[in-house]
């Protein structure tokens, strides 16, 4: 894989992400496990990101979201900015991100690239993506956590260098990326994520109301307190042996589909 041509595909493939974000974070009173505030970003055809602005913020009177936005912000003005030059290297582009972010607050994030074949992905923290191909998980990312329920995160000034973990997949045609914060992952266990990929392909669902469909699915069981979810699991398996049901959060979402690159969707 030549890196001679400054073409900004190398391969014969585009996904074309289709995100949602439904917020829950103003509706619990200040309770522990309120989550964060997220936000989300898709440019380009082929770039995305998430991220989730840490929730304590907001006790200091500081709006938990407003670094995410804006670290996102930044993210997609950055590689809007450079199609004569083009950045292939999320790392990169979150790195100058965070340099230009001014606002208080603290926040996971992921950024993600696809070159026509290769996912190059940045990450911190525990918002993360699914690689499903042929309804089955192929790849996932871990979550960087320091324990239960307190993820990686960067705050404002910090350099996100030594904190970031880097992905690079190959993709196929067909393949299914789902990228989303916490509030997907610790309410779908990701056979089910899976399946209902699988399930509303088969439906000829868009990524969109896969998106939708994900999000709220994920919604419902954040409310719920007696469903079994990854996030109970991880609770019992720290010793909060009585903790059941899901984790009400806001749930962010972005389903992309790797196809055949058409004359029509090439630039
Ligand atoms: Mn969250």
């Amino acid at each position: 894989m030549g890196l001679g041509s400054l073409t900004k595909f190398q391969g014969d493939f585009a996904i074309h992400g289709q995100g949602v974000r439904i917020s829950n974070s103003k509706n619990n009173n200040g309770q522990a496990l309120t989550g964060g505030e997220d936000a989300y970003f898709v440019a380009c055809q082929n770039w995305l990101g998430v991220a989730d602005g840490v929730g304590q913020w907001s006790l200091e009177g500081i709006n938990a979201g407003w670094y995410a936005r804006e670290l996102l912000e930044n993210c997609e003005k950055i590689v809007s900015d450079s199609k004569s030059v083009p950045m292939i290297k999320p790392e990169e582009v979150l790195i100058r991100s965070a340099a230009e972010s001014q606002s208080p607050g603290s926040s996971t994030v992921l950024v993600a690239y696809f070159d026509g074949q290769v996912l190059h992905v940045a990450n911190i923290g525990d918002s993360g993506f699914i690689v499903i191909r042929n309804g089955a998980v192929f790849k996932r990312s871990s979550a960087m956590v320091h324990e239960f329920n307190f993820p990686l995160q960067i705050e404002r000034y910090d350099d996100p260098t030594e904190f970031i973990e880097g992905y690079k997949i190959d993709l196929d045609e067909g393949d299914v990326i789902v990228t989303a914060t916490n509030g997907l992952f610790d309410n779908l266990y990701e056979k089910e994520i899976a399946s209902v990929v699988s399930k509303s392909l088969q439906d000829s669902l868009k990524p969109q109301d896969i998106a939708e469909y994900l999000a709220m699915r994920a919604q419902e069981v954040g409310w719920s307190a007696c469903a079994r979810t990854p996030f109970a699991d991880a609770a019992h398996a720290v010793g909060y042996v009585g903790y059941t049901g899901g984790k009400l959060d806001d749930v962010t979402v972005i389903v992309s589909l790797v196809q055949k690159r058409s004359s029509s969707n090439s630039q």
